[in-house]
């Protein structure tokens, strides 16, 4: 199945959050794009976390020719001109592509997701200091971590899902929580600067970003240290086409 690109969004809008959530592809057909978007602003202007599973390059080569590679992207959106096939091109690809998306981050492993398997992304955001940290669990095995990424151009926003020209993509068990401190590993990586415009993070959070202990593929867990978040998971509310 070909798709254009599709966002949901929640209503609400966060500063500093952490985002968690599952994604897990229920079908062996089609190998393209799954992912969540953060700090969304509108239809325009948000970051995005991006998978997928086999490199290809997009079947139309107007207004661009887009390459897209398997493995975890993080992009910076911020489209002059909004949906339509330049916006859609500049998501298939990865990389650059002038006033719509810069690739901030890819994982150099450059592995595909796979079929039936489920994969438990943890988000931090800061947007006070421009923090971005990714990681992402298959059960308790850390497949990729961005390492600490710096971005300041969206000061924070609206939480959601990605697909793209993705079937049978299954979102569960999304968690946020508004979270101003980092937890203290993060923390020592930071230049002094940016460590004296924040906190470590005394909280359970700590222990739950840090871990990542609760498997994927066993909500809601019965046993062991829990991760839960101070609200209960969002239903997803709002469904936007970014492409036509
Ligand atoms: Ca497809």
């Amino acid at each position: 199945m070909n798709s254009d690109p599709g966002l949901a969004v929640g209503f609400h809008a966060f500063g500093g959050v952490d985002f968690e959530g599952t994604f897990f592809v229920d079908t062996e057909i089609d190998d393209d794009y799954v992912g969540f978007v953060f700090s969304y602003q509108d239809n325009s202007h948000f970051y995005t976390v991006m998978w997928k599973k086999k490199t290809q390059t997009y079947w139309q080569a107007m207004p661009f020719r887009a390459v897209a590679e398997p493995g975890i992207q993080l992009k910076l959106v911020t489209s002059a001109t909004g949906p339509g096939q330049m916006m859609r091109n500049a998501l298939w690809h990865t990389g650059d592509t002038p006033n719509q998306v810069r690739l901030l981050w890819r994982d150099p492993k450059n592995a595909g997701w796979k079929e039936k398997v489920a994969y438990r992304w943890l988000l931090l955001h800061r947007p006070k200091i421009g923090l971005i940290r990714l990681r992402i669990f298959e059960g308790e095995n850390m497949v990729a971590d961005s390492g600490n990424i710096f971005d300041s151009k969206l000061k924070g926003g609206r939480l959601g899902v990605f697909c793209f020209s993705q079937e049978a993509i299954i979102w569960s068990d999304l968690v946020y929580r508004c979270n101003e401190a980092v937890p203290s590993a993060i923390y020592q990586e930071l230049p002094r600067q940016l460590q004296s415009m924040t906190e470590v993070d005394t909280t359970r959070a700590n222990e739950i970003i840090q871990v990542g202990r609760r498997r994927a593929g066993d909500f809601p867990a019965a046993t062991g240290p829990q991760m839960q978040a101070d609200q209960p998971p969002q239903e997803e509310e709002e469904e936007e086409v970014v492409a036509e």
